[in-house]
């Protein structure tokens, strides 16, 4: 493995998915600021030019709503290459910049600490201006997405894992009547295999459409919720940056009591995740069922500082069932798919957030089994949106942002 090479490659991609203050996850499919691929972004600039890596988290800052959410996607400049745009969620007013009307799992706390530690004295300025922002982002999530302890996604993107399983029954439940026609553009530009699919889409568009008939009010949409699922990957993720948050106002000495409390609600919480198997996994909210499924987010206990003796099983499992690990959904499950999208693909974002948490938690071996099989993964098939675990292959956008990211910031 050539690792200056593949430094020089990731670095060549951030540059080059560079937009000017923010980074697209890929040219073409994403021409926009997404969410967490844009935290990851700003991570692995902060490997090499921590001022760009500031920029970044401070232009996805800049789209918070008043009512402290930052959006999942933050429309800067209009691209027809992507459908929905802004017309379709009809948010204008809503935030200083056009953007979509949900949000997406808030690894950015996490991130900007990490951008910190790369430069603690220059960057301390720059942290005590995001903390703000990041704690009423946070506070949002615990006063309108907190269901005891658990933080429910109200849209299968809001959570970054698509058309994975976990939200199959809430899905079935929805009948999007009305509709209409619409154009997707995802599959112009990558094989439609490897993609969600038409009914998956008609009821993703579904909801957008009601959100922007609430006007996206948070009350509003409170009122009977189509889609309401309890989320591991926004659960875990979210008290980790909490952690991370409580971590930063220690340095910069503000009161932390409201964030302890949090994580004290959140820890709970995510023990309301685990089901009789002893794998978290997602809770309908609507039908209070467990949805069963062991996937890539059930792994992200240990990077919540949550052990488990049942996921380690789990995990020492997955690295026999597949020559690649880990997919994103349980190998030899009725659902498994090695190639669509988070229905068994390899998300390297997905094994870095479980390798940080399991080399934090004391199993260093798992962690460097884990990244090393990350890296071979990358350095083998190159920086691929995600990948197939049965072959490696890459599959999805190429030349990917969080990919390259992860990269440089951790996999080499
Ligand atoms: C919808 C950008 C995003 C990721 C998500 C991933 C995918 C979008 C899409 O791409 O979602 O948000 O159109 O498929 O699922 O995790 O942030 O990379």
């Amino acid at each position: 493995m050539d690792v200056t090479a593949l430094d020089q490659q990731a670095r060549k991609i951030l540059r080059g998915n560079d937009r000017g203050g923010y980074t697209v996850p890929t040219d073409g499919l994403y021409p926009y600021q997404w969410n967490w691929d844009s935290a990851f972004a700003a991570w692995g600039f902060a490997q090499f030019d921590v001022e760009r890596a500031w920029a970044e988290l401070e232009t996805l800052v800049s789209g918070q709503w008043s009512n402290g959410m930052i959006p999942h996607i933050l429309f800067h400049k209009p691209d027809p290459g992507y459908f929905p745009g802004p017309d379709v969620w009809g948010t204008e007013g809503k935030g200083p910049v056009l953007s979509s009307g949900i949000t997406q799992p808030p690894v950015a706390a996490t991130f900007a600490l990490a951008t910190h530690e790369a430069d603690p004295e220059a960057g301390l300025p720059r942290l005590r201006a995001l903390y703000p922002k990041l704690r009423d982002w946070h506070r949002w999530f615990m006063t309108w997405r907190c269901e005891d302890g658990m933080i429910f996604v109200t849209h299968p993107w809001e959570a970054g894992r698509d058309n994975c399983p976990d939200w199959d029954t809430a899905m079935a439940a929805i009948d999007p009547v009305g509709v209409g026609e619409y154009t997707r553009r995802d599959t112009s530009h990558v094989d439609p295999a490897m993609r969600p699919t038409k009914e998956d889409y008609d009821r993703y568009i579904w909801l957008v459409q009601r959100g922007k008939r609430l006007g996206w009010d948070d009350a509003a949409m409170a009122d009977d919720m189509p889609f309401k699922v309890a989320d591991p990957t926004m659960t875990f993720i979210l008290l980790r940056a909490c952690r991370d948050l409580g971590r930063m106002a220690d340095l910069l000495g503000e009161d932390r009591a409201e964030i302890d409390g949090w994580i004290d609600r959140l820890t709970e919480g995510a023990g309301r995740l685990r089901n009789g198997k002893g794998v978290f996994d997602a809770i309908n909210l609507n039908t209070g069922a467990h949805s069963g499924h062991l996937s890539c987010a059930s792994y992200l206990c240990w990077y919540a500082g949550i052990e488990s003796e049942d996921m380690l099983a789990c995990l020492d499992k997955a690295f026999e069932d597949t020559p690649y690990t880990i997919p994103s959904h349980a190998f030899g499950t009725e659902e498994f798919n090695p190639k669509r999208y988070w229905r068994g693909p390899i998300w390297g974002i997905l094994n870095t957030l479980t390798g940080i948490g399991l080399a934090e938690m004391g199993h260093e071996d798992r962690a460097a089994r884990l990244r090393r099989a990350t890296a071979d993964l990358i350095a083998e098939h190159g920086f691929a949106e995600y990948f197939d675990p049965l072959t490696g292959e890459p599959a999805g956008g190429g030349t990917f942002t969080w990919t390259a990211a992860i990269w440089l910031a951790w996999a080499s």
